[in-house]
């Protein structure tokens, strides 16, 4: 076996961009002299208009966090009774549900995408039945086709949790233009963020009235307050730094693309290993992460074998989405969280490590945990 020294410093998932200081700066003088840290500033404005641009998307709301973007789209929809969404994700999704007084109903995913399986929502269509929740997990998207022709046949409104999207695009489209309203996440560890921060997107432009009405407490007027809100504002200082984070974006999706190969080369023929998909025709990728799955049998040693053994390392990859949302105590006796309704996402949950993967990573970094990946079986 190669001997293997452990990382002096720990690596983790991910890192989060950090712009040149004095940028940002500048950009908070600016704040300085306009008096103004939140509630619709400049900041505010300029990037909102800016990402419109940059997602392909004709309408965006700011938001102080994706779980509120979540929760205040499915208010703005009028969604109730129940929704049909994945278990394979961040607890945000379903507990943006539930907060709303919405009985999550989990499907299965594929094996391919590790998305919603579209073949298998209409069999949970009820009467109660108002809308599909799906994720475009790890930015592969969904079956937006097959979904939105279910959507259409039944009358179900379609949200799409495209927390790990950003710049992901169908044909030249931005992702953000699928469904009813797409939710984005600019959480520090996300390849675009602002520190915490949100967004939504949608094509209707009557969905932005009223989203913005909604973030901020449905307050229409000093006169009046029209709807039941909440605050989910983004501020002036987020703003700032998404507009000198925005800079940094295309040097570190290309940084992580040229990581994400030397993982792929120094993975792949490995038996029980499957690496993430790396051409989809017509979709353009974020590149944000690097997500494997791990086949106990055929690779010689469990997921969690190689996950504890990255740690003797200092490495601190992720068993992102482990536990499976379905098995959670909130909502393990939900009809639909049963094992057997659900036997992709539980197989794929016990699989599934996600990578170590940002731009200040080395291909020798790469090289060293892929070898104490390898070394770990035997
Ligand atoms: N829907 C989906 C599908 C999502 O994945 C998420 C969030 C949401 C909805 C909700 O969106 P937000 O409301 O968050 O906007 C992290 C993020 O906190 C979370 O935003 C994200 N998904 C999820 C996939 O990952 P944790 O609990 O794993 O994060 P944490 O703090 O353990 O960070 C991971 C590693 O990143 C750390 O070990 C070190 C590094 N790190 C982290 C932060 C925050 C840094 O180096 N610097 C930092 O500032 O959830």
């Amino acid at each position: 076996m190669k001997s293997i020294k452990p990382f002096k410093n720990p690596i983790y998932i991910t890192r989060p961009i950090f712009p040149e200081l004095d940028a940002y700066t500048m950009r908070l003088k600016e704040v300085w002299e306009s008096q103004k840290l939140t509630n619709n500033g400049d900041m505010h404005k300029l990037l909102e208009r800016t990402l419109r641009q940059e997602l392909k998307v004709p309408f965006l709301s700011l938001f102080n966090n994706g779980t509120i973007a979540l929760l205040t789209a499915c208010k703005t929809l009028g969604l109730k009774g129940e929704v049909i969404t994945t278990p394979f994700t961040f607890p945000a999704t379903p507990h943006a549900l539930a907060w709303n007084n919405i009985t999550p109903v989990f499907c299965d995913i594929t094996s391919s995408t590790m998305n919603i399986d579209a073949s298998k929502i209409e069999e949970l269509i009820t009467p109660r039945t108002t809308g599909i929740l799906a994720v475009h997990v790890f930015g592969v998207p969904c079956d937006v086709k097959n979904i939105q022709n279910i959507a259409d046949r039944y009358g179900l409104k379609v949200v799409y949790d495209a927390a790990h999207a950003f710049g992901v695009e169908i044909d030249g489209n931005g992702i953000g233009n699928y469904g009813d309203i797409s939710m984005f996440s600019f959480h520090a560890t996300k390849l675009f963020h602002t520190a915490e921060g949100g967004a939504l997107t949608f094509s209707n432009e009557r969905f932005k009235e009223k989203v913005d009405l909604l973030k901020n407490f449905g307050i229409r007027n000093e006169e009046e307050v029209v709807d039941v809100g909440i605050n989910g504002k983004m501020n002036e200082l987020q703003a700032a730094l998404g507009l000198e984070v925005l800079s940094c974006i295309g040097e570190e999706q290309n940084k992580r693309k040229y990581l994400s190969d030397v993982y792929r080369e120094l993975l792949s023929g490995c038996d029980g290993l499957t690496l993430p998909p790396e051409n989809i025709s017509d979709v353009t990728m974020s590149n944000q992460y690097f997500v494997v799955r791990i086949d106990k049998d055929l690779f010689g040693c469990s997921r969690d074998r190689v996950y504890e053994e990255l740690k003797k390392y200092n490495v601190f990859a992720r068993k992102y989405f482990y536990p499976l949302c379905s098995n959670y105590a909130c909502y393990r006796d939900n009809k639909s969280s049963s094992v057997i309704n659900l036997p992709y996402a539980n197989r794929i949950s016990l699989e599934v490590l996600s990578l170590p993967l940002y731009g200040a990573l080395t291909a020798g970094d790469i090289e060293k945990i892929c070898g104490i990946m390898t070394n770990a079986k035997k």
